[in-house]
């Protein structure tokens, strides 16, 4: 039993990202354990660690993305614009960890690669890739789900003369400044990237596979005494966060496209065009975008016909153009699409001229064209949300591995224990909710640390049943097919890696929600999730 074996330590938290440093604040300063955190990075900060290419930035508005678990910590915050950028970010991170004086409990440079559970003694061993082990009762994995890099094998891409480089693991030492650039990918990621190059480059080119949905962000500096009035709504702010459904710090629309006049529809999507933000235009304009053929039809028309508008040259204009449903995560960006009338930025289709090898000197297209490059850049996503748990040896009960366990899809309950893997927790793990991400870490971590507050209470392990797990994909299912979002491919279903399964990877119903069920579940002992000693034997 867990509770008469020694171990190393109480708790394990694995990343040391958002989710990372608060879950392992929480345990350690409220609850008094020992806990390390271990991070594979060389610095803190999970996602504003990694992703320093150009134009890296948050597209949740500045008073949302941040945590809000501490008075003081949002008392002293500030911003400057809209959205924050990477640096920015990063540097908040770090102020956290110093304000509630962390370093001193995470390990840098430690990737874990492998959690073993022994079911006698009911504690976990820990192994590092330098080979190091450590024994806890509790594991918290915080390892992103957006924090795996996809890099397709693309022919020839050994042979690269220049510099070859994911977004999400820029090199310090690279600028691309006054260079021969190309990007493969136009995604949240690639579309910030950019628009960021553009202003940098001797010559950028663009490999577009989708054409993407993109609106203004609407980013700029912030109106003089405008931080200090947010940070005085703050407490009514997070109360609307967190009851909302996206939790971006807007309320959602509660009309539909067909409840007003084909002008008053224009209208208003002309007023969130002006605003700004992918999710307002996208929730906060009608609410129906997301769920019925018509209206979304209607939200992409309009986007259309601003490209059109915008995009000087037909032709280009013509590839930039969308024909798949707006249902993919969606983006805002400065002025992404009167990039291409700039001179030095030139849009390949590789839908309709794929590529067919990289060479040593670029690129070469179907049509026999090498575009010539200094840097070549992969906006091409990420493994998202299980990619990190399959990467490592991760062993349950009867030494069932997580991909064994997962060999359908990856699956959980409420996001956060899997059956099978006892006092193992996952912030954002498969099926959490699909929100603005920190609040949604936020309940997350607070929700594990109570679980972890019972179990120490009652001396119990905590572990979804395969029966709560199963009732959840299904109701993460039936609410996804209610969208229009499987309609299209993308890594909010894992159908942008070749050969992962198109699969129900988020719980689509929103914050407000997600947020019931978890104090319901709690209300009721944590049902589904502690079972009777005598199960768990049995
Ligand atoms: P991460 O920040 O990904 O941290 C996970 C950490 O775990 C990483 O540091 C990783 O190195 C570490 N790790 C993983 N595996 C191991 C291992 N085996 N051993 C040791 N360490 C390990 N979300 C929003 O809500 N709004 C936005 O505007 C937004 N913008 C984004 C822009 C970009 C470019 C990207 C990539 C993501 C964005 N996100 C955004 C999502 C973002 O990932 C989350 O908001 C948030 O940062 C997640 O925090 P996290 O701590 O859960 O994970
Ligand atoms: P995304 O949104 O997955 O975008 C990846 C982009 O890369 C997208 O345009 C893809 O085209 C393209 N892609 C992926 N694989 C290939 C291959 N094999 N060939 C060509 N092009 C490819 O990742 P991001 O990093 O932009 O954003 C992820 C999230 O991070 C984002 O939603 C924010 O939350 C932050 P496609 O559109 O699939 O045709």
């Amino acid at each position: 039993m867990s509770h008469t074996v020694t171990t190393d330590f109480d708790a394990i938290v694995i990343g040391a990202g958002f989710a990372g440093i608060y879950q392992l604040h929480l345990l350690r300063d409220k609850q008094g354990m020992r806990v390390r955190a271990f991070e594979k990075g060389s610095g803190i900060g999970g996602t504003w660690f990694w992703n320093k290419y150009p134009g890296a930035m948050s597209d949740t508005e500045s008073p949302y993305y941040r945590y809000s678990f501490d008075d003081g910590l949002l008392a002293d915050s500030n911003w400057t614009r809209k959205y924050i950028n990477q640096p920015d970010i990063l540097a908040y991170l770090e102020d956290v960890v110093d304000r509630f004086d962390l370093r001193k409990d995470i390990q840098l440079n430690t990737e874990v690669t492998s959690m073993v559970f022994d079911e006698d003694a009911e504690i976990w061993t820990i192994g590092t890739a330098a080979g190091e082990s450590f024994t806890t009762r509790y594991v918290v994995t915080a390892l992103g789900l957006l924090a795996a890099t996809n890099i397709p094998a693309i022919p020839g891409i050994d042979t690269f003369e220049g510099r070859l480089v994911h977004t999400a693991q820029w090199p310090d030492d690279l600028s691309i400044e006054g260079k021969r650039v190309g990007v493969i990918g136009t995604g949240s990621t690639g579309t910030q990237f950019i628009v960021a190059a553009a202003r940098q480059v001797e010559h950028l080119t663009v490999f577009q596979r989708n054409a993407q949905y993109s609106v203004p962000s609407g980013n700029g500096p912030v109106e003089p005494g405008e931080v200090e009035e947010v940070k005085g709504r703050f407490p009514e702010i997070w109360e609307q966060v967190r009851n909302s459904g996206v939790a971006f710090g807007f309320q959602e629309s509660t009309i539909a496209t067909t409840d007003v006049t084909p002008e008053e529809r224009e209208r208003i999507f002309q007023a969130a065009w002006d605003r700004g933000n992918g999710f307002y235009f996208m929730f906060g304009t009608f609410n129906d975008i997301a769920i019925s053929e018509e209206a979304n039809e209607a939200a992409a028309d309009f986007i259309r016909r601003k490209i059109k508008e915008t995009v000087k040259d037909p032709e280009t204009a013509r590839l930039l153009t969308p024909t798949l449903p707006y249902a993919k995560r969606p983006l805002c960006n400065h002025n992404y699409y009167d990039v291409y009338n700039q001179e030095n930025v030139k849009l390949v289709s590789i839908k309709e001229n794929p590529i067919v090898e990289i060479t040593p000197k670029g690129v070469r297209t179907a049509d026999g064209v090498e575009h010539e490059l200094d840097v070549l850049v992969f906006a091409t996503g990420f493994d998202a949300v299980d990619g990190n748990y399959r990467r490592m040896n991760i062993r349950g009960r009867g030494g069932m591995t997580v991909d064994e366990h997962w060999a359908d899809a990856p699956t959980s309950y409420l996001g956060i224990s899997t059956a099978g893997f006892p006092n193992m927790f996952m912030v954002l793990g498969p099926n959490g909710p699909f929100t603005n991400l920190v609040p949604a870490l936020e309940v997350q971590v607070e929700f594990i640390s109570s679980l972890i507050e019972e179990a120490e209470r009652t001396g119990s392990v905590i572990e979804a049943t395969q029966e709560v797990e199963d009732e959840w994909t299904v109701l993460c299912r039936t609410i996804a097919d209610y969208t229009l979002f499987p309609k299209t491919d993308s890594w909010i279903f894992g159908a942008n890696i070749p050969g992962k399964k198109n699969t129900v990877m988020f719980y689509l119903a929103g914050m407000g929600a997600y947020r019931g069920v978890l104090a319901e579940v709690k209300e009721k002992g944590f049902e589904g999730l502690i079972a009777p000693r005598a199960a768990i034997a049995a």
